[in-house]
């Protein structure tokens, strides 16, 4: 069923659900279009906490998806060395998974060219010398990789090129990706829901970041695998941004707590507590633009969190920052001083399609490497999808 559901084992029976379920139906057959893993983790096999335990009827092989671990990989044509294998999904929905993938795949590549195009200069009808690497220098910190990943990813290249004895630029080229994607592997983790009921998301952000945006793109997707969600509306500030969290969400399925001019850590407290009394698996808590600097602002983003805790002592499980890929160097000093403030637990990078300053995200890689868990390349749904470091590498530069 939804594998990234701790809290619904498979071969479950409809057993007494919880107060005041939501009007929607019980839970759908499994969508083969978004995998949940896809999208979501359910709760690493290795992690601290026990195992659920074995079920007490005899494991039944049911048709329900295989749950894949780990993030997908793309089924892209470039030569880089293929990651270990996972444990084998079930053969279709690998199918459906890579299709989607695929698809996903070129929007990307779309979306970076204007970061990739700079890179990928650089290795036109070159040769291997000291030019080479000169001009590379230069389109890594043209696509804001900033001094310190630039520094780092040319050495790394360096000995590569050595150790492979690389002989054209073309080599240079796929070894750079493979430097790349093993610099962003660390920022690759799937969001996890499922673990607490609700798990309670707060999304925070410099203004016109991407935030409600991103909300209702994750709502969405979340509602299409079946996970009830409760929108808090806790950007006070605009009367448009409840109304624009409606538009996004799903009608039948999502609700919103919200308090035009009120508290935003009021309406975050009232709707962590309707998510808790009404049975939600996710709360979303969208909060209002501000930057860093205005450090009102900030206690007031610290506040929410707070008051978070006290309506659930184990809440927020998530404090997310999205960012503006736009913004190059500057997301990185938002992101540090976010992080100071609220300690983020990830990241979503939004409007990566039609920037040249992708770059960034090596920047993070290298300076804060907080998880990315969703990339943004475009204003529609689907335009939204989970980060993959090497699908990231090779849609660069391939
Ligand atoms: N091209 C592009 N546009 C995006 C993307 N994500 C969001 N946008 C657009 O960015 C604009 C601002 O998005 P919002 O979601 O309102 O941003 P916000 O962070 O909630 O803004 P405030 O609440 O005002 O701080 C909207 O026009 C979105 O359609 C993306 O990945 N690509
Ligand atoms: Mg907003």
């Amino acid at each position: 069923m939804f594998s990234f559901f701790k809290k619904k084992p498979p071969a479950e029976t409809p057993d007494t659900p919880a107060a005041n379920p939501p009007a929607a139906p019980e839970p759908a057959p499994a969508r083969s279009v978004f995998s949940p893993s896809s999208w979501f983790g359910s709760k690493p096999a290795a992690e601290e906490a026990p195992p659920a335990p074995p079920p007490a009827t005899p494991p039944v092989p049911s048709p329900a998806p295989a749950p894949i671990a780990a993030p997908p990989v793309a089924a892209a044509p470039v030569p880089v060395p293929a990651p270990a294998p996972t444990p084998a999904p079930a053969p279709a929905i690998e199918a459906a998974v890579a299709t989607e993938r695929k698809g996903w795949f070129d929007k990307l590549k779309t979306g970076l060219r204007k970061t990739g195009t700079g890179i990928q200069a650089v290795f036109v009808n070159a040769q291997i010398d000291d030019a080479l690497y000169e001009e590379l220098e230069s389109a890594l910190l043209m696509a804001d990789t900033g001094v310190k990943a630039t520094e780092y990813l040319l050495d790394d290249l360096r000995g590569r090129v050595k150790r492979q004895m690389a002989t054209d630029a073309a080599q240079v080229k796929v070894l750079l990706a493979e430097a790349i994607a093993d610099l962003l592997r660390p920022l690759e983790k799937p969001l996890v829901i499922g673990r607490f009921t609700p798990t309670v998301i707060m999304v925070a952000g410099v203004n016109g970041a991407g935030k409600t945006t991103s909300i209702g793109k994750l709502t969405k997707h979340l509602a299409d695998e079946g996970a009830s969600v409760l929108l808090a509306a806790a950007d006070t500030f605009r009367a448009a941004a409840r109304e624009q969290l409606l538009v996004w969400a799903d009608r039948n399925t999502v609700e919103i707590v919200s308090n035009e001019g009120g508290d935003p850590s009021a309406v975050s407290f009232d709707a962590v507590n309707a998510g808790k009394a009404r049975g939600k698996d996710v709360v979303l808590v969208d909060t209002a633009g501000r930057l860093p600097t205005q450090l009102h602002l900030m206690d007031e983003l610290k506040k929410i969190k707070r008051v978070v805790t006290k309506a659930d002592a184990t809440a927020p499980h998530e404090v997310l920052l999205v960012i503006d890929g736009n913004t190059g160097q500057n997301a990185l000093a938002q992101v540090k001083a976010f992080d100071e403030t609220l300690g983020l637990t990830g990241l979503v990078v939004t409007k990566l399609d039609g920037t040249a300053k992708g770059g960034v995200l090596c920047a993070i890689a290298r300076e804060r490497p907080i998880p990315v868990y969703f990339i943004g390349v475009g204003e529609k749904l689907e335009d939204l999808e989970t980060f993959n470091a090497r699908e990231f590498a090779q849609a660069l530069l391939g």
